[in-house]
């Protein structure tokens, strides 16, 4: 349908709204019967890249020499490493460190979040191993108390880690405790449900397939609206200095 004009969807210094009305598809280098919607990256200010990647049957993306997080959204896709070999499906995630040769292939149509960003290496800190996991079977943990938000943390909190990938799912009504800002930035994904996400001094309503960058210091806050839960796959950097 013709919007005359119209969308959700902003790029601000400190945050971008992406929404699915203003995705277009490329196709990154090496990527086979797959195309990207490229979400966030250095061009905008970001220190990580994050893609939505879709993948045909028998579709395979290209090698990076960054390190990558994959999280499964549908379908089924195999990851193939040196010495490990993973079928993941919808909920599935891996980590996929820097240098390590692998390939990923879809068996069927897929869609993939993907995330990608340089490694910050500390010094007599071992460089963290290819893991992988399901969203369902991650331990999930109230905030703050709040049995209404649940959050699960897909990565372990070792500083051989230089980002955390989690989820976090509100009930209808719950909402953050606090307005955060902080150095970290965030990629966030929202997966099902939706809201009302503050962002600086923006208030957005968002929605499952929208995507949201928040910059270092970005003021933020989110609330669940609706009558179902909402929840996100949110990325930030983590466990290095501010100075590094
Ligand atoms: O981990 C976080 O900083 C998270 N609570 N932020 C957010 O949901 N916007
Ligand atoms: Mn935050």
């Amino acid at each position: 349908m013709h919007r005359l004009g119209h969308t959700r969807s902003t790029n601000q210094r400190d945050h971008l709204l992406h929404t699915p009305d203003t995705f277009v598809r490329t196709v990154l280098p090496g990527m086979e019967r797959a195309t990207a919607v490229v979400h966030i990256s250095p061009a905008a200010g970001a220190a990580f890249a994050q893609y939505t990647a879709e993948l045909e049957p028998g579709g395979s993306l290209g090698t990076t020499t960054n390190q990558r997080f994959l999280y499964a959204l549908e379908g089924v896709v195999d990851l193939a490493t040196d010495a490990t070999f993973h079928t993941l499906n919808a909920g599935s995630f891996a980590y996929i460190p820097e240098d390590a040769a692998h390939t990923i292939t879809a068996q069927q149509a897929s869609r993939l979040a993907v995330i990608e960003k340089p490694y910050e290496h500390l010094a007599s800190v071992p460089s963290p191993e290819v893991l992988v996991g399901h969203e369902e079977t991650t331990l999930s943990v109230p905030l703050n108390d709040d049995p209404d938000l649940q959050v699960r943390s897909l990565l372990p909190a070792s500083p051989s880690f230089d980002f955390a990938v989690n989820t976090m799912t509100y009930q209808p009504g719950a909402a953050l405790s606090m307005v955060e800002v902080h150095i970290m930035e965030h990629g966030l994904l929202m997966l099902e449900g939706g809201g009302i996400y503050r962002l600086g001094d923006h208030w957005y309503p968002v929605t499952a397939g929208d995507f949201i960058w928040m910059g270092p210091f970005c003021p933020q806050w989110f609330g669940a609206i609706g009558k179902r839960p909402a929840k996100y796959l949110i990325y930030k950097d983590w466990n290095r200095h501010p100075l590094v």
